[in-house]
């Protein structure tokens, strides 16, 4: 089934019988379809030469900017989304780069959105290439899994584009599912293998889990999800807070959420927890120039505008100060978010006191597209990574 099988140790929990099985799981048919390189994909489509050749969607390699996505043939090196432009530079020095153009592949992304709808009318979109599907009913009465390969045909046969799909009995399986077999995969996961599947997996691999809480995690002895599978819910509570008794369900494959079909997201934004408190001024200004890009690239990928900018600032001494102001005109541009949160800077105590985490976020949202609700990312009890 999956390449996550052959780490983990031989688990009596796969041969389940139908009625140990969760109910939960047996109720409801989830796919995530997620694009391959979604937008270097889309460059390489339209301009055959960049064909086979490591491509870089993203800033300039001498910018500040970062990188969007990479080709394939450019991840090879090393080369990730979110990197700085500079770094993806050293790393792969032949690659082509090329600068984002989000009109475009929202339209196409609206294309994928029309075939996603031949099957069901239930679609979550993520963003602008990835959407949770409730195939559970269709008109069709195809399989979950006919269906992920319909619409894989079709967005190939069509778009020329290429996508993966996880299919699974609820999001949280069939997001991560989806991600196993890139690029063209298609990766099922029954009910009756939804504990083994888990069970193998790292806690990263739970949408929620960033890099902190796995460290915090690892201190507790955590690794893969079966290592919690021992403890009780309220002993994972005692033991993590109130994110054990989420893991608790997490890390069994339970998932209760339905696929939203209107979602509405209050505000967008990235903060950071500098790794040393910064006193010194133009050392903040760099980090403020760094967290509006990404600001600025979380917007466009969503298509989403705002009128509210709040700046987030936490001293070293942990107290925590926010400072807005609304602009005449909706933007996600970060001319204007820079041009603002710089202002804010002004009125708070940088350069006094020393500061050890600062966040842009947007609010006041409005959409630029019109396929797109807007939309609000998956939610969890943690609050330090996305
Ligand atoms: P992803 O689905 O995360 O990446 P991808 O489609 O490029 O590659 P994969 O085959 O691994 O799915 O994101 C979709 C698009 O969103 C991506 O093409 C570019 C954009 N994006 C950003 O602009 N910034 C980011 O940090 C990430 C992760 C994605
Ligand atoms: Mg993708």
């Amino acid at each position: 089934m999956t390449d996550t099988e052959s780490s983990s140790p031989t688990n009596p929990l796969s041969e389940m019988k139908r009625e140990d099985i969760h109910p939960s799981l047996l109720t409801r048919k989830i796919i995530h379809f997620d694009m391959d390189a979604f937008y270097a994909s889309v460059e390489v489509r339209d301009n055959p030469d960049l064909a086979g050749k490591p491509l870089v969607v993203g800033g300039s390699p001498n910018s500040r900017g970062v990188v969007c996505t990479a080709s394939y043939e450019a991840r090879k090196f090393g080369v990730r989304s979110a990197m700085a432009c500079s770094q993806a530079y050293r790393l792969c020095p032949d690659a082509i780069f090329v600068k984002p153009d989000f009109e475009r592949y929202a339209a196409e992304s609206r294309k994928i959105r029309e075939i996603f709808g031949r099957y069901t009318s239930i679609i979550e979109p993520l963003s602008l290439d990835e959407a949770y599907l409730d195939v559970t009913d269709n008109p069709f009465g195809l399989r979950a899994t006919q269906i992920a390969k319909r619409i894989q045909d079709d967005i190939l046969n069509e778009l020329n584009l290429s996508g993966s799909a996880g299919v699974a009995p609820n999001k949280l399986v069939a997001k991560i599912a989806s991600d196993i077999n890139k690029p063209k995969g298609i990766t099922v996961v029954m009910p009756e293998q939804v504990l083994k599947f888990m069970g193998a997996l790292p806690l990263r691999k739970i949408h929620g889990i960033g890099p902190a809480t796995e460290k915090r995690l690892q201190k507790s002895g955590f690794h893969y999800c079966r290592d919690l599978w021992s403890w009780s819910a309220a002993a994972l509570e005692r033991e993590l807070g109130n994110i054990g008794p989420w893991l608790y369900n997490r890390t069994r494959g339970i998932d209760d959420r339905p696929v939203r079909v209107h979602r509405e997201r209050k505000s967008l934004g990235k903060e950071d927890t500098f790794s040393v408190d910064i006193l010194d001024l133009a050392q903040l200004d760099k980090e403020l120039v760094t967290l509006c890009l990404s600001v600025e690239a979380a917007l466009k990928k969503r298509c989403i505008q705002g009128k509210t900018i709040v700046l987030k600032v936490k001293y070293s001494d942990f107290t925590l100060l926010t400072r807005s102001q609304t602009i005449d005109t909706a933007t996600d541009s970060i001319v204007d978010i820079l041009e603002v949160t710089r202002g804010l800077m002004k009125v708070t105590a940088a350069g006094r006191k020393k500061i050890r985490l600062l966040g842009v976020s947007l609010s006041n949202l409005s959409s630029t597209g019109d396929s797109f609700q807007l939309g609000r990312e998956e939610t969890s009890p943690l609050d330090d990574d996305d």
